[in-house]
């Protein structure tokens, strides 16, 4: 249920428009995060019906990762910026094991098959994420520019990178989270995590929203359609629940 209390402040939105990134900020208290994290260990080596990755939009087959993406915290602070009408398009757990490669840095809509690419994503902390357990980091502003994108080396989590000879990465925010709380970026901020060095697992949860004017072009799965989760969907462009 909407809470006005989520509503942002003209500073935090002046912040998102400058920065590209908001955040951390509470879902809910570590406490009861880690109460859930066996039900999601549970989800993630379960098979996902119609889909062959574990890892994507379990919010499809599981009402706990339908909840915790749709979570007023989040939606209350995504419809202050980008407005009521917001549709969830996929979302995407991070599971990182000790060990686990660099995930390299990068601008997510370089990936995505979605046109206008207006994204807004939240970054819910299932577990701790440190520096020490590969948190995510972000160079703040860098969403104001768009970054060529190149083969990525076979050390990194992805197949392409941006062009490290366009970043820079003097002025690097780390988002060091504990369990239940999240941060909120745009499709263009440029963020990345290290290769897992410590013995800790760190997982996150991506929610990716977009605004109705967007086109999806590809679909994960059969089963894969849009939900409306705050105000509604008038341009109805694309397949839906
Ligand atoms: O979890 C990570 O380390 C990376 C997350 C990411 O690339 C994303 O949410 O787009």
């Amino acid at each position: 249920m909407s809470n006005t209390k989520n509503r942002l402040s003209e500073e935090e939105k002046q912040q998102f428009w400058e920065k590209g990134y908001l955040g951390p900020y509470t879902l809910c208290s570590p406490e009861d995060m880690v109460k859930m994290q066996p039900e999601i260990v549970e989800i993630l080596h379960s098979d996902a019906p119609d889909h062959k990755v574990r890892e994507h939009n379990r919010h499809l087959d599981y009402p706990l990762i339908y909840k915790l993406a749709t979570h007023s915290t989040v939606v209350d602070r995504m419809a202050s910026i980008y407005g009521p009408d917001l549709l969830l398009w996929r979302t995407n757990f991070f599971v990182k094991e000790p060990g686990a490669k660099e995930i390299p840095w990068h601008q997510d809509f370089n990936y995505w098959p979605v046109e206008p690419p207006i994204i807004i994503s939240a970054w819910i902390a299932i577990d701790s994420a440190t520096l020490e357990n590969s948190c995510l980091q972000i160079i703040p502003g860098s969403h104001r520019k768009v970054i060529p994108h190149i083969k990525a080396t076979s050390d990194m989590a992805f197949n392409q990178m941006g062009d490290l000879n366009y970043i820079d990465t003097s002025n690097v925010v780390n988002l060091e989270m504990q369990p239940g709380e999240f941060v909120l970026f745009n499709e263009r901020t440029m963020h990345h995590s290290e290769a897992n060095r410590s013995d800790k697992r760190r997982i996150g949860l991506a929610v990716r929203v977009i605004v109705p004017i967007v086109k999806v072009f590809d679909w994960d799965s059969p089963k894969h359609e849009l939900i409306v989760i705050n105000g509604e969907d008038r341009s109805q462009i694309n397949k839906r629940s």
